[in-house]
């Protein structure tokens, strides 16, 4: 495949396959939602979606391909009223935000903002193209235009003068410059003094994106066959082409609550003498942890479904002794089936038709972990649900999670290193080959896996792991970064790639902490894992082979670390939980760049360092050996030290201490942090009690948000959101409490709530007006800390300037005053 790929770009080609641009506009026809322009032999259709998305399609030769989308699920994206205004050198498309101009010779289209600047131009010269079945657009290049987004990609976060390639690519060991890699999302921004568009092409063959590589003046994007087919966003924000986009093609759902929580992997953990073991070191360390995965050894020969009894004698005891202790066990499955008569697997897929075959008919095989496979046609819906059906056995022996690999797929034997790219595939019954339907296999397969989960329990929310994926996959599955290296340059690449996911439409990722290739020294290891607490997956995994890469394999310095590092991600989860809750509901990722939020900030651009998590984080992990200071750019604001209190106003650089046992962080003044009790895994016990840290500025709201953490009853109203607000001037601060929404309560807790910056001693603390009776000591400290007591009450703390209160959690209205 590289090889073929590769000759497709070499500029000389045989004499008649000749680039053509599109010419002049013939005739024209508009439509209720746009217009189709004839520009004989090509037609363009411009489709009004939103007043601020406007989908392009080009048909090099006026015969639009069926119009399906493996991505695209919502078409219904706002009012789609427009005008059009036919002049003798253009057509004019306006809607309440922008107006895409239409020039008629040749045809050239271009988009501008509802105060009439030019956000995004095809240029002059190309425009839109093709040559064979290739497409390609070239558009103009402002030189002070910045390019983030697509997808999976590793090295610098900013993209502009990069050339990208969309082909899901299974690379163990790959570099900052490694392209393509596991996943392909063709979504990028572009943002232009604060200036900001989006651009979302949904064409699932190899696909190509040159952000000025070629000429500094253009860049371009296209595709080895099917039609030109993009959706143009216009911000303003990147969270507004963000939230846009993830209506169009899907948010992540909800995920179970453990899946949040600390993640152990290895390839492989076994036998189960071995699980247990490393169950149980977990317990008796007191170091939390909820998962643990079970990669390729637990099955016999590799047979995806089955398990090795030798190793593992009896699962389901296994399986339901570690969820007794809070474990629950994910395990891998890839596509790869082997070939062999009489297991039941491939007889069941050869029996009802389910494996890709070549054109004539004859099964395609290649070899994979247990020799010789045929593979699924996840493309079919007919297999999909086949496939969901075997999980049955796993699910039965209460297997909670399934991990995804492979599947890019990733084939050993074969020249392409995927499937021979003339196997048919079912693609909604159009009956398309591989080039078509690579880059969408392994989203498919991830489709199957949740759909099936849902089959088996419909009332549990699935949790899916998936190494390749496209588009839209975040409906299916969370993502990781797939086999990078235990090297401290991979530990900075998790950063920016963990990003570019995240503003692609994937926020649930993470990288395998630690990495998988190598061995990390104990202080990687610990560095990686703090900034795992905040990547929203939170996994360790390593490759085989390699030494015990445990939270306590450093000995008893890096032991004591890594359990405060893993005891920190468990306290935030009412905080991280309603991040995700956010996310799910509008796209809006929890781990974020710093110019998501602040796109006019173009220091930010390059910060491949720093990031948010949330609205109330900025974090700025430790990437470096040895070092033990950290300088973080903070943006415009004002910021507290998590650790000291430290009040900064942005923008500005600080310099502050990064001791090993510490990740710096800050928090945006303004910031109310839900966080809880220390709990040996999720789901041990109920929020108790319920701390909520109020980092005081004018005025500022956030959300918490709570349900039963399992189920798919949250969907019926069984949530409890709240609304919390505070306001602070110089002689009061103030923390109210909505009336929750949804019929969901927790059980009755304690809440405490720490008013942090406060410089004075209160004079009175109340509650909806009545008096707190205050616990100062003789010394003016407290004299019954919280969790001691659950008296109401409150205490000043004058060297942590926190003002402290306990109280009950009335899951009403309820507003806390210190005056
Ligand atoms: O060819 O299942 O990226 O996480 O441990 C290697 C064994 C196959 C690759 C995955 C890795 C996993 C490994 N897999």
């Amino acid at each position: 495949m590289t090889a073929i790929l590769l000759t497709a770009f070499v500029p000389v080609r045989p004499a008649r396959a000749q680039w053509q641009s599109i010419g002049p506009v013939g005739t024209y026809e508009k439509t209720d939602d746009g217009v189709t322009i004839s520009a004989r032999p090509a037609k363009v259709r411009l489709t009004v979606l939103a007043p601020d998305v406007i989908r392009v399609r080009l048909s090099r030769n006026g015969n639009f391909l069926p119009d399906s989308s493996w991505a695209v699920v919502g078409h219904d994206l706002g009012d789609r009223t427009f005008t059009l205004v036919d002049s003798p050198a253009s057509i004019e498309i306006k809607t309440s935000r922008l107006s895409v101009r239409i020039r008629k010779s040749p045809c050239r289209i271009s988009f501008y903002d509802a105060a009439g600047s030019l956000i995004n131009e095809d240029d002059s010269a190309k425009g839109m193209s093709w040559v064979r079945e290739e497409v390609a657009v070239w558009k103009t290049m402002p030189e002070d235009e910045y390019y983030f987004g697509f997808g999976e990609k590793a090295g610098q976060m900013q993209r502009k003068w990069k050339a990208m390639t969309m082909w899901n690519s299974d690379i163990p060991a790959y570099h900052a410059d490694t392209d393509p890699l596991y996943q392909s999302i063709p979504f990028f921004y572009g943002i232009r003094n604060g200036r900001t568009y989006g651009i979302f092409f949904d064409n699932t063959y190899f696909s190509y994106f040159n952000m000025g590589k070629e000429n500094p003046a253009q860049y371009s994007f296209g595709a080895l066959d099917g039609d030109l087919n993009y959706y143009f966003i216009l911000g303003p924000a990147p969270a507004d082409i963000l939230a846009k986009f993830s209506r169009l093609v899907g948010a992540m759902p909800l995920p179970p609550k453990w899946a949040i929580a600390y993640q152990q992997c290895r390839y492989s953990y076994y036998p189960e003498a071995r699980v247990r073991e490393i169950a149980s070191n977990f317990r008796s360390r007191k170091i939390p942890c909820d998962v643990i995965y079970l990669d390729i050894h637990y099955m016999d020969g590799y047979r995806c479904f089955t398990w090795d009894r030798n190793r593992f004698p009896d699962p389901k005891k296994m399986v339901g002794d570690l969820a007794r202790d809070g474990f629950k066990v994910v395990t891998i499955i890839d596509p790869g089936i082997k070939k062999e008569p009489g297991y039941w697997v491939y007889d069941e897929g050869l029996k009802g038709n389910n494996f890709v075959k070549y054109p004539d008919g004859r099964l395609f095989t290649g070899k994979v972990w247990p020799g010789e496979c045929a593979f699924p046609d996840f493309t079919a819906s007919r297999a999909r649900e086949w496939w969901g059906t075997l999980y049955k056995g796993l699910i039965d022996a209460g297997i909670r999670g399934f991990w995804n690999d492979m599947n890019e797929p990733s084939v050993f034997d074969v020249p392409t290193k995927t499937f021979d790219l003339t196997v048919v595939h079912d693609d909604m019954g159009l009956k398309t080959d591989h080039r078509k339907n690579h880059n969408i296999y392994g989203m498919q397969m991830a489709r199957g896996t949740r759909e099936g989960m849902l089959k088996l329990r419909p009332n549990e929310r699935p949790f899916v792991l998936t190494r390749a994926n496209y588009a839209g996959g975040n409906r299916y599955a969370s993502a990781w970064t797939g086999d990078n290296i235990s090297s401290w340059e991979h530990l900075e690449m998790a950063v920016p790639m963990c990003l570019n996911l995240s503003v692609s439409g994937q926020p649930f990722v993470g990288t395998d902490i630690g990495g998988f290739v190598g061995v990390p020294s104990g202080e990687l290891y610990a560095r990686w894992l703090q900034l795992g607490i905040f990547t929203p997956l939170m996994r360790t995994h390593t490759e085989f082979g390699t030494p015990d890469q445990e939270p306590w394999s450093y000995g008893p310095e890096f032991e004591a670390i890594n359990k405060r590092s893993i005891e920190l991600r468990y306290r935030l989860l009412p905080y991280l939980y309603t991040q995700f809750y956010e996310a799910s509901r509008t796209g809006i990722p929890m781990m974020r760049p710093i110019w998501f939020d602040f796109p006019e900030d173009r220091n930010s651009y390059w910060n491949d360092r720093d990031f948010l998590f949330g609205d109330a984080f900025l974090v700025a992990p430790v990437l470096w050996p040895g070092s033990r200071t950290r300088d973080v750019r903070l943006p415009e604001g004002d910021w507290y030290d998590y650790w000291s209190g430290e009040k900064h106003s942005g923008p500005k650089v600080v310099r502050v201490e990064a001791p090993m046992d510490r990740i710096p962080l800050f928090v945006r003044a303004g910031a109310i942090i839900p966080t809880q009790q220390d709990l040996q895994f999720s789901d041990q016990a109920p929020i108790d009690p319920l701390t909520i840290d109020v980092f005081s500025s004018a005025s500022s709201t956030a959300r918490l948000y709570e349900d039963d953490g399992i189920s798919l009853d949250y969907q019926r109203g069984q949530y409890c959101l709240r609304t919390l607000s505070q306001k602070s001037d110089t002689t009061l601060n103030e923390l109210v409490f909505s009336n929750p929404e949804g019929g969901y309560r927790p059980p009755k807790r304690r809440l405490i709530v720490r008013f942090q910056g406060i410089k004075r001693v209160p004079s009175s603390v109340s509650i909806d007006g009545r008096q707190l009776p205050s616990r100062l000591g003789p010394a003016g400290r407290d004299v019954a800390g919280p969790g001691q007591s659950a008296e109401p009450g409150w205490f000043y703390t004058p060297e942590k300037r926190v003002v402290t209160i306990q109280c009950g959690d009335t899951f009403g209205e309820q507003g806390i005053s210190v005056r």
